[in-house]
Formats: C-alpha cells, sequence, structure tokens
C-alpha cells in the first residue's frame, strides 16, 4: 500500500483528485476526509494542509505526496521529486507600489520586503548581492505595503489581478512553480513498485492531455499530399469510405501544432475533419 499526501482543500486538491481519478484509481471509503483508500489500486490518500505535505514524506508518515514547488522548495525538506504535473502553475513574483520608479534590484537594496517566502526570496535575494529586510508573514501580503508593513512585497502571482487590484506592479519574477509529485528518498521495494505503476499511468494520461486524435475524409488523389503534413507518430491510418474514391484518414497530433496544420490539410483538400480529445495515450 502507497500512502499519497494531497491536499486537503484549496488550489491543489481538486486537480490532484481529478489527476489520480484519470488514472483509473477510484475510491469507496473515506474515514472523514482524513484518509481514504483505493478500491482497485494498492493506494491510501491522506488529506493534509500543503505545508505539512513535505514533511510528512520525508519522515515516512507518507510515501508520496502532491504539493506546489513553491512550498517545497520553501520548506526544504529532504525528498525526491518523482515528477512534474503541469498544473498549479504559478509564478513567485517581487511586487512594488505602482509609484515606485523600479529600475532594477538594487532599488530594493535595505528596504523591507513582506514574503511568506523567506527562504526562496532570502536565496534569490543573496544570490543577486542585495540586503534586505524580510518580513515573513503568513497571509495576505499583498496588503504590507499599503499598511506602512513593507516597501515591498514577494507573493505567489498567477494572474495578476491580485497584485493591480492592491495598487502594486510585477517587477521581478524569482520563482517558476508546478504541482510536483515527491517521494520518501528510501521507500520500500514494494512501495517503490507501486509508484512507479502510478508514475506510468500518470505519464499516459499527461501525454493524452497534449495530443489529438483527428479523422477527416481525404480524395483519395490527395491522401499523399495530406499524409506529408501530418507530423504523426506512425504513418496514419487510412480507411475507404463506402462513397467511390474516397478515404477516412485517422491519426494523433500534437494540441500545440494543431491550427496550424487544419488550414494546411483543408487546403490540401481535407474535409470534414474531427478532432477528438484522447483520455489515455501509451506509446
Ligand atoms: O490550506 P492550505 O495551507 O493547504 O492551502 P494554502 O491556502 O496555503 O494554499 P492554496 O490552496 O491557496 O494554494 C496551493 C498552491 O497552489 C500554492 O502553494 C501554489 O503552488 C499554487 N497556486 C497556483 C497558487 C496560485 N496559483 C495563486 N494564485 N497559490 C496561491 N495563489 C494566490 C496568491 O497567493 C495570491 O493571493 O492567489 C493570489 C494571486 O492570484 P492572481 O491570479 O490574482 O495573480
Ligand atoms: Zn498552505
Amino acid at each position: 500500500m502507497l500512502r499519497l499526501a494531497i491536499q486537503k482543500s484549496g488550489r491543489l486538491n481538486e486537480d490532484s483528485l481529478k489527476l489520480i481519478k484519470e488514472c483509473g484509481i477510484s475510491f469507496t471509503q473515506s474515514d472523514g476526509k482524513l484518509k481514504s483508500e483505493a478500491c482497485n489500486f494498492p493506494i491510501e490518500l491522506l488529506y493534509l494542509r500543503d505545508d505539512d505535505i513535505p514533511q510528512y514524506v520525508a519522515d515516512g508518515t507518507a510515501d508520496a505526496g502532491i504539493v506546489g514547488e513553491n512550498v517545497l522548495v520553501e520548506k526544504d525538506k529532504p525528498v525526491f521529486i518523482a515528477d512534474r504535473l503541469g498544473f498549479a502553475k504559478c509564478r513567485l513574483s517581487l511586487a512594488v507600489p505602482k509609484e515606485f520608479e523600479y529600475k532594477g534590484l538594487h532599488n530594493l537594496q535595505n528596504l523591507k520586503i513582506a514574503t511568506s517566502y523567506p527562504k526562496i526570496l532570502g536565496d534569490y535575494l543573496a544570490k543577486n548581492g542585495i540586503k534586505a529586510q524580510i518580513h515573513q508573514i503568513s497571509g495576505s501580503v499583498e496588503i504590507a505595503p499599503s499598511i506602512g508593513l513593507a516597501n515591498a512585497i514577494c507573493d505567489i502571482v498567477s494572474s495578476g489581478s491580485t497584485l493591480l487590484s492592491n495598487g502594486l506592479k510585477e517587477v521581478e519574477t524569482v520563482f517558476h512553480s508546478e504541482a510536483v509529485l515527491i517521494r520518501n528518498p528510501s521507500l520500500a521495494e514494494n512501495k517503490l513498485h507501486i509508484l512507479e505503476q502510478l508514475l506510468f499511468r500518470i505519464g499516459a494520461v499527461k501525454k493524452a492531455q497534449n495530443y489529438k486524435y483527428i479523422l477527416m475524409n481525404v480524395p483519395n488523389e490527395a491522401i499523399e499530399r495530406v499524409s506529408r503534413i501530418l507530423p504523426v507518430l506512425k504513418s496514419p491510418t487510412i480507411m475507404p469510405l463506402a462513397l467511390e474514391g474516397w478515404s477516412s484518414l485517422h491519426t494523433v497530433i500534437k494540441e500545440d501544432e494543431f491550427w496550424e496544420i487544419i488550414e494546411e490539410l483543408r487546403r490540401a483538400g481535407a474535409e470534414g475533419i474531427l478532432v477528438l480529445a484522447i483520455e489515455k495515450m501509451i506509446v
């Protein structure tokens, strides 16, 4: 049985559960929302505050966990990153009041900076040769300048609207973060094996998210031309249509190549193009 810690509630909770579900893992029993055991995979979920997850994984109370890389680096616990999960993307940035004439990091020399990430900020400032007073606060960091607690802040930014509505402007990106799957460094062989199975499933889910399944009708004389446009994994599947002289062509393309290729395909003679989401992909 592998014990996986996930956030109890908050920004990571929903996407963590969704990923686990997409891996085909389902749950029946749940113990008052503290933990739940899967009914078709040897895994148990522990629901915790995200800040506690690195410690629980480091001391072996949990075997693995899903946490934001910002929290992982700040807590600085001896754990391994087993995979990067691509959700909860955000950045840790320095921001100053919008009237602050910011020219560069040297403008922050000897000023007060409020943050919930004193370690990440301290390392960043030291690397850049800046001495500043770091004020650690645990929440509502964005109001610190307006109440006179600090000259600048270092906080998580996603859309940037929180900074804007507090009269702040983002001036430096300190750290890029996304959700990561961490594990205890000395897992027993049987637990490692379960983790590998989980990582294999996560890999298939992530890969599928980056690709689309595409079907189109192509006149037979255009098959060669259309096939050359497709950056396919292997060669496309071609099936004759009931309509004489036409075929149905199926293949898989990358999500980010999608719009460019669709236009080219249409010009090359493809019609009735259908694009479908892929649930799992194993190559
Ligand atoms: O209760 P618990 O301690 O478990 O949760 P929490 O309140 O500490 O964390 P939570 O749920 O807010 O965030 C969990 C993780 O999500 C963070 O550690 C990040 O890795 C990630 N994440 C992604 C974010 C954001 N996006 C985000 N936008 N965490 C926080 N924010 C906050 C930010 O602090 C700021 O107040 O959202 C505001 C900024 O958002 P924008 O869109 O206005 O820029
Ligand atoms: Zn937290």
